[in-house]
């Protein structure tokens, strides 16, 4: 399913990289676009919301409620 994500503390293209392993931590088949501007990522998956907003900030990033 997809789902969205607001992310904050990301700068830089480095930063969207470990958003994206984050996410492929908790699902290897993880469709993951982000965009740095807004701060929105967008996740393809079949990971509830929680266990990929966990995973995120387990990497060091601020998930919104
Ligand atoms: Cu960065």
């Amino acid at each position: 399913m997809k789902q969205s994500f607001q992310v904050q503390g990301m700068s830089c293209g480095h930063c969207a990289h470990a958003v994206t392993q984050a996410v492929r931590t908790v699902d290897p088949q993880a469709q993951v676009q982000v965009d740095l501007a807004s701060g929105k990522v967008d996740v393809e998956s079949s990971r509830d919301h929680a266990t990929i907003a966990h995973a995120i900030e387990e990497e060091g990033y601020k998930v919104a409620a």
